[in-house]
This record gives C-alpha cells, structure tokens and sequence, in this order.
C-alpha cells in the first residue's frame, strides 16, 4: 500500500514536471503579456444626456412586437415629482457603453426613509418592456441589465458601478416614504470608447440606405471597441478570437486602431495553454486570464492566424508578425489530428473530443463540409503570413496538405447531379458549405459563380443563421464576382435591420424570427455585436460596388 502510494506521487511529480517543461511558451508569454498590457488603450469619454422621456406599448407589427409610444422632453421629468412618473423610459437617442449617473432631489419635506429605484437598460424596446421573469434563458440571467438602487440620503448622486451598455433605461420606483417627495434631477452617461478616430466620409454617389448601414456598422464596432475588440459590450463583454477577426479587419478600413488588434493579438497569445493552443476567448479583469476548460472552439484558434495577417498587411509591423509567428504555426498542428488519409477532417472524431466546430448558431447545421472548406481558407492565409514573413519553409508541407483537402472535397462533398457541395451523412446543403468552399478556392471562378446561385434556389439548404455566417457569405459573393448579389444581401439583410430599428446591429438576427435566440431568451442576445459590423468592411474595401 505504501510503496503504492509513493509510486502514485512519483508519477504526480514526475507528470506536472513534464508538463511544466512542456508549455511551449513559456519564455515567451510574460514579455507577451506585458506588451499587451502596455498597449491598454485610454478611453475616451463624452458625457451624454437623455434626449426624451418615452414609454413602449405592444405592437404586432414593429421588431419583437414593442414600439415607442409617446415622447416628451425630459424637462417634465427632471422638475416633478418623479412618485407619478414611474416606468418611464429615457432614450438616449444613441447606443452607449458606460457608467450612468442619477441625481435625486427632495421637492417637498423631508426624506424620512430610504428610496428605492430599479433601473432597467435595454440595448432595444423590448429589452425595457418584457418581463425578464420566469427566466429559462441558457445564459446567466444577470447578464439582463436590471438593478436595484436603494438611496439613503437626498439630496444624493449615484453612479452605477456596473458598467452599462444601452439607448434606453426604464426607471420604476419600488419604494419610498408616503411623508416627501423627490424627483429626479438629472441622469447621464459616462460612455466610453477605443474608437477615437474619424473615418472618411464615403463618396457622395453613395446610395442613401448604403450610408446608413455603413454608419450604424461603423457605430457597432465603435461601441463593442473597448480595451480590448469586446464581441458585445452588453454580452459577453469579452474577446473571442472569431469577433476579433470580423472587428480587425473592419477597423482596418475604418477607425485604423491597429494598436488594440496587437494588443488583442499579444493578449490571446500570452494566455494560450501550456501546449500552445489559443483559447476561444479571453478576459481582461481582474487580471488577464481565459476560460480553463472550456471547450476548444477549433476554428477560432485557426482565424488567430488570418487575424495576424491582415494585422501584417494593413500595418506592415514586421515585428509583431514575426514574434507572433511561432503562435500562428503552432496551431497548425490541430487540423492534423483528426484528419483522415482521404484529406477528409474527420468533425464527428473532433466534436467527440469535445472540439467545438462553431461556423453560425443555427440548429441542425452539418458542419463537415463547412470546416473543411474553413481549414483550407486558414491554411491557405497561413502560408501567405509565412511567405511575407520568409518563414516558407516552416510551413513547407502546408501546400501539399491544402491540394490534398481541396482533392478530398471534390471527391468526398461535391454532388454533380445537384451542382453543389453537401455536409454530413445528411449530405445537407447549406449556405455555409458553398460559402466556405468558395472561400478555400475549391471552385474557380465560373464554379463559385454556380454553386453561389444554386444554393438560392435550393428548396431546402440551410440559410445562415446570423450575421457572423452572413459575412462569409456575402465575403464568398465578392470573392466569386457576383458583387451586385453582395450589395443586394447586405441591403437586404443588414439593410433590414435599419428598418426595424436598429442603432448598432444584432448578434442574431433572422429576418424570418426575430424572436431568435441561441440562449432561449431573446432580451439577453447582444445588439450592438462585433461580428455584424462588418458591412463597414465591405462599403468601405470596395468604394466601386458600394459607393456608387
Ligand atoms: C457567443 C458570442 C461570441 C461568439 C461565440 C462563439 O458567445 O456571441 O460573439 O464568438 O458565441
């Protein structure tokens, strides 16, 4: 039993040593985390008031059944007694990311006994007007912005220490002495932003329904644009690698801050694990750390790599890339793993093994054919990194590997009868197979053209979900020529969220449901989300499509 036992440590001791000696990085991720920490932006900050007082009411017709009913000046609310005006709404008339302010004030005697306020922020109306309980949401119900204030003392000024993302805040009072009266006396935001930068304006040809989407794309990332590229500044205020891409490249045509990509870059890369995997996502307080065991999501770790070539190419900081590079290739090893002698990745081998093979949040999507065609897409901008970087001979089996992929998908996912690629044991046809297909270069020109216009007319392929697989799709569009088809989708698609209000553009949005939610909640999915700015991207990359 003894012997057993010590036996049993000695192979403790002697594994943790291993594994202590086996994090790759381990030289590397302190210099890593210190040069993103010294790239911590400031924020700058604009103080902003409410511009009306409004109240909601139920409407069949308008974007999950709530409207704005009657506007006044908040003059009325800010000189009366606040006892008769409770559940109303300011509307700040714009999206904000910050810290909101309220004063009270005592209208008549004297404040005998504390005062209770709750304070609910919505990103949309409904957020402000629906019952959050029952709550059967998958995600943490305090994600809903709703807090209880109680005011000891008035005259009094409180600031939230919760940081708030919001247009509109309802105001309900739960409690206070029948012996005074108060009301309030002013309400603002501190709301912040990384995004300090002007970009150009675009050219006066522009269609009108163009510009707007561009601006409120543009507001989009501005507002999810923090200390670091958050994928939503109300949820999940963090950074995931798959946002981080859409966002950086977006910013690149936009508000150029190139030194929040490094530092996302740095940061990711001084928290990757011990073999020197990325993790999906990561968080910045109370100190830089991610989410241990969570699962791996594959394919974001692959679009670090995309992320730092487009880093590379908008900024030419040879430095980074190349300090960076030994992080890109070594999460070349992973697509090897489960990938099986045809040049096929084996996604149930990988999804068995708890990888998370994310493409859109839509239920029933086949992901085979879709990752295959993003692995290539990720190789492939993987050995261009390495061509600019001289580092081609680090990569020197890449090539081979992708003809063997590109082999594999004509051969294993291509159905000739239907002209289009197919997933699955199901062989399902989806938009995200054609899409990523297309993207890997598996088609030519002439083919991506065909497979792209069939899948239209497919009577049963799987549409994108949100507006994370949108933009592949619509990048897919361009890349393949049919680029009044793309001005059209993004016309049509984020075009029809302006239309149904939006001031920032939604982390989900199906233009058949709005009531969609991955989460089973649709008040706690995100509507100001990073992965839906990229309309910004395509207005402003392409001025002779979208500009004219
Ligand atoms: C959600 C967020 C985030 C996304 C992941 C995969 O939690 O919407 O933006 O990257 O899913």
């Amino acid at each position: 039993m003894k012997n057993k036992l010590i036996l049993l440590i000695a192979i403790y001791t002697l594994t943790s040593l291993i594994l202590q000696s086996q994090d790759v990085f381990k030289t590397q991720r302190t210099a890593w985390l210190q040069k993103a920490e010294a790239l911590k932006p400031k924020l700058a900050q604009v103080k902003v008031k409410p511009v009306h007082a409004i109240t909601t009411r139920p409407d069949r017709g308008a974007f999950q059944g709530w409207r704005v009913d009657r506007k006044w000046s908040t003059d009325s609310l800010f000189t009366k007694s606040f006892k008769n005006q409770t559940g109303l709404i300011l509307d700040f008339g714009q999206h904000l990311t910050g810290y909101f302010t309220m004063k009270l004030e005592e209208i008549r005697g004297v404040a005998d006994a504390p005062t209770r306020i709750k304070l609910t922020f919505g990103e949309v109306p409904s957020e402000v007007s629906v019952p959050f309980e029952p709550y059967n949401g998958d995600l943490s119900r305090a994600w809903l912005q709703d807090e209880i204030v109680t005011v000891s003392e008035m005259p009094s000024e409180f600031t939230l220490t919760r940081r708030v993302s919001f247009r509109y805040v309802k105001l309900e009072l739960l409690g206070a002495s029948r012996f005074f009266d108060f009301k309030i006396a002013d309400a603002w935001c501190m709301a912040g932003t990384s995004a300090a930068a002007v970009p150009p304006p675009l050219k006066p040809t522009t269609y009108e329904a163009i510009a707007k989407i561009d601006s409120i794309a543009r507001n989009t990332l501005k507002e999810c644009m923090q200390t670091v590229f958050e994928d939503g500044p109300k949820r999940d205020r963090r950074l995931w690698i798959g946002d981080l891409y859409l966002q950086s490249i977006t910013n690149n045509h936009t508000f150029k801050n190139h030194n929040l990509t490094k530092r996302c870059l740095y940061l990711l890369a001084g928290l990757s694990t011990e073999e020197g995997y990325l993790p999906s996502n990561v968080f910045e307080r109370p100190g830089p750390h991610s989410q241990k065991g969570a699962p791996f999501l594959f394919e974001y770790s692959l679009l670090y790599n995309a992320t730092l070539l487009e880093y590379l190419k908008a900024t030419n900081d040879r430095t980074t890339a190349l300090d960076l590079w030994p992080v890109a290739k070594k999460q070349l090893d992973n697509p090897k793993k489960f990938m099986l002698d045809n040049g096929l990745f084996n996604d149930t081998a990988a999804a068995a093994n708890r990888w998370w093979l994310f493409i859109d949040w839509k239920e029933g999507l086949d992901k085979q054919a879709p990752i295959q065609g993003l692995i290539i897409f990720a190789l492939n901008q993987t050995v261009e990194l390495a061509k600019m970087l001289g580092k081609q001979n680090e990569v020197a089996e890449i090539p081979a590997l992708v003809e063997k992929m590109k082999k594999a998908c004509m051969d294993h996912l291509y159905d000739k009868d239907l002209g289009l690629f197919v997933s699955g044991p199901g062989k399902q046809v989806s938009f995200a197979s054609q899409a990523w297909m297309v993207l890997a270069g598996v088609t030519d020109t002439a083919e991506s053209q065909k497979i792209l216009t069939y899948v239209k007319e497919h009577p049963t392929a799987v549409k994108p979900g949100g507006p994370y697989l949108m933009h592949y799709y619509v990048e897919a569009l361009m890349r393949s020529g049919l680029t009044s088809a793309a001005r059209q989708q993004i016309l049509s698609y984020w075009g029809n969220m302006v239309i149904k209000g939006a001031d920032t553009f939604w982390e989900v949005y199906d233009p058949e449901n709005d009531y969609a939610s991955p989460y089973k909640f649709y008040p706690v999915n995100s509507y100001c989300h990073a992965w839906s700015c990229t309309p910004a991207y395509f207005i402003r990359k392409y001025p002779e499509v979208f500009q004219q």
